[in-house]
């Protein structure tokens, strides 16, 4: 699959922003967002499925790409674009034969070792980090840095990159002009549950400068 990956890439956060994956997806969407990722790793799937279920139709309503994040069977279960796996869910070959040939497979890593094996993948876009330090993810692994993510760029060749890890509005430019397609964030867009689309907004506005 040739994906075009958004410069923006949200990752919705119910801890962080204190609101539902369907109201985090109705305010992106309304700052205009074009993909949104559902992450929850908190709840049991059965806990989950209904949220994820109307955030997925609303994703749908309005044309915006759905990715749900590890899980291939919640992914499956609403009709998801596709899934973002980490190093420890199941493996990609798997994820692929469960999800067929239609629907995007992302991988994270976090070295270029990781990145090199990623490749080797039937997937459709790869992501590093973390970039900078962050709180978001529980016992994250060591910083990369802009130097690792240049050569990440330069490792995935026609593989869109995804950036993710710290990324604030401040440091969004230095990302994407270190070969990034995209930047995914997390804290610094829900952080303020009021402002998510404004926020998402002005990460737009200032990416679209790049
Ligand atoms: N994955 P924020 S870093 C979910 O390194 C996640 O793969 C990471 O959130 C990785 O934008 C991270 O708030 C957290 O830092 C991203």
């Amino acid at each position: 699959m040739d994906l075009h990956l958004p410069k923006i890439y949200p990752i919705t956060d119910a801890e962080i922003s204190g609101l539902s994956h369907t109201e985090q997806v109705r305010r992106l969407i309304a700052g205009g967002a074009t993909l949104i990722q559902l992450r929850e790793k908190q709840k049991a799937a059965g806990d989950w499925f209904p949220d994820a279920l109307a955030a997925a139709e609303l994703c749908r309503e309005n044309g915006v790409i759905c990715i749900v994040n590890d899980r291939v069977d919640i992914a499956l279960a609403i009709d998801a674009d596709g899934v973002h796996l980490g190093q420890d869910d199941l493996p990609v070959e798997m994820a692929r034969r469960m999800l067929g040939p239609g629907k995007i497979i992302g991988l994270s890593t976090h070295s270029i070792e990781q990145l090199e094996a990623a490749l080797r993948e039937p997937i459709d876009y790869v992501a590093i980090g973390p970039i900078f330090p962050t709180s978001t993810k529980s016992d994250p692994d060591p910083v990369v840095g802009l130097k690792m993510l240049s050569e990440a760029a330069q490792t995935s060749g026609n593989v869109p990159l995804v950036a993710i890890g710290g990324i604030k509005p401040e440091s969004l430019s230095s990302v994407i002009s270190a070969g990034a397609a995209s930047a995914a964030i997390i804290g610094a867009l829900l952080s303020d549950p009021a402002k998510i689309a404004e926020r998402f907004r002005e990460y737009d506005l200032s990416v679209s400068k790049c």
